[in-house]
């Protein structure tokens, strides 16, 4: 199959490819690096070390023989967008091309605005050009459980449940609550993508994705194949920080008591599970969504899991409860359908407690690393900033 990855520099971005070209695929990609110079605006870096795109096509080239053609481009330029799909023809596409921060969304009005623009447009332009020229390719499009909110009082349904409103039925899309800017955009992608399944019968699997962790899949075997690992406020997800925090014996920041829940999912099962949705198309016309996560914690079950793991290995792991500088209940009912994937035959590599553990010994590799940018940990970007007062005039 011939596999286009938009967002292909990524922290999922890379180990897909990875994956996709090792099943034989014809691998071709987008990226316009906003990710790496993102995290380098927060003064920050990846805690492993990675290399430029042009270093991992030649290493990938020199290794295996194996190309990936590759396109520097931005998806808000659409000419551009047009002609790699043109070119390129692909019978899937994987987009992953958005700002993925919920807390940079958050900083301040430039930063929804970018996020917004960047990720609800470039989305906009590759469903056109999948009309113009790739109509029959299955697009999928990395989503969030994060859109359906945390706290909707309600099981969260798998992307459509049925309603019973005076006195008839219908099944309709499960309501979208979400928390921050950046969950937004996802919403209004998944509205967009939905009313053009509808449209122009293109098909596509939104995936409702949880929350992602871990340093390695089978393909990275040592630092040439390395995907990027964010630790800082912003791009760092909450158990790869916790897992940094303890390899430098920074105290693991739950935000207020560690009451909110969120469903994970492993690096190695993500790809796994992106690999069995190209395997797996939805019919032409479909607008198909999936809840794709593993096992849900609260956060503070998970920052105890990490605090067991790394006394084990004879560290002093200490857990802090600071002010939670987002906008959230202390905590929750939480209950998220999730057995699509489950159908396909997804099946977890291995049990959280052991990625941990592995994740855990690779950062201690980079413990230097993050020593250096420890000040990035705690940024404290604030979901409800107190406003500024202006006089009256
Ligand atoms: N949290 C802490 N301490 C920290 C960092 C986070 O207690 O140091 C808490 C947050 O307050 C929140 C939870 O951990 O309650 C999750 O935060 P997060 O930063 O790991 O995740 P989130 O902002 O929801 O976003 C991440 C990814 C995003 C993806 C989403 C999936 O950045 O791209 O869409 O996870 S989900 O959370 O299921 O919506």
């Amino acid at each position: 199959m011939k596999i286009l990855i938009p967002g292909i520099d990524g922290y999922i971005g890379w180990p897909l490819a990875l994956r996709q070209l090792s099943l034989g695929n014809t691998v071709c990609g987008i990226d316009n690096f906003s990710r790496r110079k993102n995290v380098e605006e927060m003064n920050s870096h990846s805690a492993i070390p990675i290399l430029s795109m042009k270093k991992r096509l030649d290493v990938l080239k020199k290794a295996y023989g194996q190309k990936i053609n590759f396109y520097k481009g931005d998806l808000l330029n659409s000419q551009f967008v047009d002609e790699v799909i043109k070119i390129f023809g692909p019978d899937v596409i994987i987009h992953l091309a958005e700002q993925p921060s919920a807390p940079y969304s958050m900083i301040d009005q430039a930063h929804n605005i970018y996020t917004q623009q960047n990720n609800v447009i470039g989305t906009l332009n590759l469903i056109h050009s999948m009309q113009k020229h790739s109509p029959r390719a299955h697009l999928i499009k990395l989503g969030t459980m994060g859109e359906y909110g945390y706290d909707p009082g309600l099981d969260i349904a798998e992307g459509f449940f049925e309603i019973e409103f005076k006195g008839k039925k219908a099944t309709i899309p499960y309501p979208r609550l979400a928390g921050s800017w950046y969950h937004w955009s996802k919403v209004h992608d998944s509205n967009n993508i939905m009313f053009a399944c509808k449209l122009w019968k293109l098909r596509s699997t939104d995936i409702m994705q949880g929350i992602v962790y871990g340093t390695k899949t089978k393909e990275i075997e040592n630092e040439t194949y390395h995907t990027r690992f964010d630790f800082d406020e912003a791009f760092g997800t909450v158990i790869n920080r916790f897992c940094a925090q303890a390899v430098i014996g920074h105290p693991l920041t739950v935000h207020g008591l560690g009451g909110q829940t969120r469903g994970f999912l492993a690096l190695s099962d993500s790809i796994q599970c992106i690999s069995l949705l190209i395997e797996n198309p939805p019919e032409v016309g479909q607008y198909r969504v999936v809840n794709q996560f593993d096992e849900q914690y609260s956060v503070m079950a998970l920052a105890k899991k990490v605090q067991r793991i790394g006394q084990k290995k004879g560290w002093a792991v200490e857990i802090i409860n600071k002010e939670n500088p987002r906008l959230e209940a202390e905590e929750h009912y939480y209950s998220a359908e999730h057995s699509i994937l489950q159908k396909l035959g997804f099946k977890r590599t291995r049990e959280i407690d052991d990625e941990i553990g592995i994740m855990l010994d690779h950062l201690l590799e980079y413990k230097n690393r993050i020593e250096e940018k420890k000040s990035v940990i705690v940024k404290n970007i604030k979901w409800q900033k107190a406003l500024q007062s202006s006089p009256p005039t």
